[in-house]
């Protein structure tokens, strides 16, 4: 404090400066320092800051949201639904989606404003047969223009998967001619945009030929890309594939929080299918093979006297798979994809199996 008054006689005019500039290069080290600290925990506004020091002021990336990767979800949290029904009977199947821009929480106590179908990231999963018709109706009840792309259409861009503005609607009809698990998202500009903050989704088609299993599940894979609380997600961010999380169905360690119960030496199907925008993904089930793996619309592995196994379903984003398999024993047994810098950004769930203690994940 005391030479402060001499260090203004000295020269206000150049040292104030130097002084500044010293200070901005003290922030980005920081910055850099604290996002290699936190390794693969969490990821730091502060890394769009180191990374784009020139064109983005710190006080603007200070501002977005961080996922404390210690905190847990509220005692009322509920979990999405990872189970997947059969489809529904009927060869036509007539849905509408609100398109919306919601508050929700993406991970203890983060909240963002996330653009949705029907208010759910992912969107509802859609599932039919070979051969039926989808019947969807999208309405914009939001506050920006919004589409529909449906992966398992063969239809004009121009024409159904065209932007319509708020209060608009549109019927997109298609025949579901080919088998597999397909993406859905919004297509208006800038996609990356709208994809990366949550308007996404899946359509199955049951191949012909689909084994009994116990229970199938859904789990789709995303990134987030946070910003501000209860704002939407960062472009700059999703431009530049510096994601905050990985997350199954939506939210951070979902399924680490509610693990799955199962039973052991039953068979369980899971479709798989990653949302991206950006990142890849290598399902993995820790301490089980699958024996079966469909991948793109074609049976990869089925049971043979070969006996050949699977340890990862390789997805590319905007593909979709499923894998069939059983476990040995009773315990836990967690999920992820297998690209581990990941795992700790939130792409990690549990299947409890039997009388497995669950009491280690501290999750409900
Ligand atoms: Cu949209």
């Amino acid at each position: 404090m005391d030479n402060t008054p001499a260090l203004k006689k000295s020269g206000e005019a150049t040292v104030l400066p130097m002084f500044l500039s010293l200070f901005i290069v003290i922030i980005l080290v920081i910055g850099v320092l604290g996002y290699r600290a936190i390794g693969d925990q969490t990821t730091v506004a502060s890394a769009s800051a180191a990374a784009t020091p020139a064109a983005t002021p710190a006080a603007e990336t200070n501002n977005n949201a961080v996922i404390d990767a210690a905190a847990m979800p509220a005692s009322d949290w509920k979990s999405r639904d990872p189970i997947q029904p059969s489809a529904p009977t009927g060869k036509i199947h007539t849905v509408s989606f609100d398109m919306t821009e919601v508050q929700m929480e993406v991970a203890p106590g983060v909240m963002q404003e996330m653009w949705t179908f029907n208010g759910q990231v992912p969107g509802p999963t859609l599932r039919g047969s070979l051969g039926d018709t989808f019947k969807v109706t999208i309405v914009n009840k939001g506050k920006m223009s919004h589409s529909i792309d449906f992966h398992a259409s063969k239809v004009a861009w121009s024409d159904e998967m065209r932007s319509i503005a708020p209060g608009e609607s549109l019927v997109y009809t298609y025949t579901a001619d080919y088998a597999g698990v397909f993406m859905y998202h919004c297509g208006t500009a800038p996609a990356l945009h709208h994809i990366g903050n949550g308007m996404y989704g899946a359509v199955i088609v049951d191949p012909p030929v689909l084994a009994p299993v116990e229970k199938e599940f859904f789990m789709s894979q995303s990134e987030l890309y946070l910003g501000p609380d209860g704002k939407p997600g960062d472009l700059a961010k999703m431009m530049s594939e510096k994601w905050d999380a990985v997350v199954f169905n939506g939210y951070f360690n979902q399924y680490k929080f509610a693990p799955i119960h199962v039973d052991a030496n039953k068979r369980y199907r899971i479709w798989v299918m990653n949302e991206g925008p950006n990142e890849n993904s290598a399902f993995h089930i820790v301490g089980t093979i699958f024996d079966t793996v469909f991948k793109e619309g074609s049976y990869l592995l089925q049971p043979d006297t070969r006996k050949g196994g699977s340890q990862v379903l390789d997805l590319q984003p905007a593909q979709g798979g499923f894998v069939e398999f059983t476990f040995a024993e009773d315990g836990l047994y967690p999920f992820v994809t297998h690209k581990f810098a990941n795992v700790g950004k939130g792409a990690l769930g549990f299947f409890a199996v039997g009388k497995a203690d669950t009491s280690a994940l501290g999750g409900h």
